[in-house]
C-alpha cells in the first residue's frame, strides 16, 4: 500500500504574533502523537543563499530590493525535492513563514506590486493550511521592543500587515485567521486541530502548486 503523503502546514504573521513559538509547539505535540513530523523555517539561514539573507537581514550588507527578493525565493526553490521527499514519505511539515512573507515584505517596499512579487514562487508546493496569527500592533508592543533586524519597525510592520490582508482574499489558498492574543496554551489548541483536520484532508489530495490555476 502506497504510504500516505505529510501535510505542508504553514505559520504566518506579523513580529512577534508567536509564529516560532506555536511551530515549535505543534511539532512536539503531533511527535507525541506519533506522527512524523519536521520544522522548517524560512528564510532558511543554514544555505549559501540562507547566508546571503541573513547577512542582509542583519544589515551587514546591502542588497539591492529585487535582488534580495528573488534570493528569498530561491532559498525557497532549493528546499523543494527536500520538502517533496518529505512529505511523500508521510511527512508532515510545520514551516515558519513561506511565500506569503516573501510576497508581503517585498510588495511593502515602495515601487514594488503585489504581482509581480508573487511570480518567482508560482509553482511551489502548496500548503493544506496556512494559519496567519493576527496580533495587534499594540498588543505586539506588549511582548517586547523592535529587535535589530532590518524590515523591524512599525512604520514597515504596518504596511506588511495590508499586504498579507490583500494576499488573504486570495480563495486559492486554504488561510485560517488564528487570534494570536490568547495565552501561548489557547493558541496552540486552536493550531493543532486546523492542523489535524488538514493533516487528515491531505493524505487524499495530491499536492498542489501555489498561484496556479491547476
Ligand atoms: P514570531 O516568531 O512570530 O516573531 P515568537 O514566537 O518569537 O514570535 O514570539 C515573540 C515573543 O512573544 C516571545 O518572547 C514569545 O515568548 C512571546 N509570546 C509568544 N506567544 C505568546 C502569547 N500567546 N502570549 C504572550 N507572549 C507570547
Ligand atoms: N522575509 C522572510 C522576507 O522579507 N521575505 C521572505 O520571503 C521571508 C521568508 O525576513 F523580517 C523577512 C521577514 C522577516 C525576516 O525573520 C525573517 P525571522 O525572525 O527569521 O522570521
Ligand atoms: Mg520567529
Amino acid at each position: 500500500m502506497a504510504c500516505k503523503r505529510g501535510a505542508l502546514i504553514v505559520l504566518e504573521g506579523v513580529d512577534r504574533a508567536g509564529k516560532t513559538t506555536q511551530c515549535n509547539k505543534l511539532v512536539q505535540t503531533l511527535q507525541q502523537s506519533g506522527q512524523p513530523v519536521e520544522m522548517m523555517r524560512f528564510p532558511d539561514r543554514s544555505t549559501t543563499i540562507g547566508q546571503l539573507i541573513s547577512s542582509y537581514l542583519e544589515k551587514k550588507s546591502d542588497l539591492e530590493d529585487h535582488t534580495v527578493h528573488l534570493l528569498f525565493s530561491a532559498n525557497r526553490w532549493e528546499l523543494v525535492p527536500l520538502m517533496k521527499k518529505k512529505l511523500e514519505q508521510g511527512t508532515t511539515l510545520v514551516v515558519d513563514r513561506y511565500a506569503f512573507s516573501g510576497a508581503a515584505f517585498t510588495s511593502a517596499k515602495p515601487g514594488f506590486c503585489l504581482d509581480w512579487c508573487k511570480q518567482p514562487d508560482v509553482g511551489l508546493p502548496k500548503p493544506d493550511l496556512v494559519m496567519f496569527l493576527q496580533l495587534s500592533p499594540a498588543e505586539a508592543a506588549l511582548r517586547g521592543q523592535f529587535g535589530e533586524e532590518r524590515y523591524e519597525t512599525s512604520v514597515f510592520q504596518k504596511a506588511v500587515q495590508q499586504k498579507f490582508e490583500q494576499l488573504m482574499k486570495d480563495s486559492s489558498v486554504n488561510w485560517q485567521v488564528i487570534d494570536a492574543s490568547q495565552s501561548v496554551e489557547d493558541v496552540h489548541e486552536n493550531i493543532a486541530s486546523h492542523t489535524h483536520n488538514a493533516i487528515n484532508k491531505a493524505q487524499n489530495l495530491p499536492l498542489g502548486q501555489l498561484w496556479t490555476r491547476t
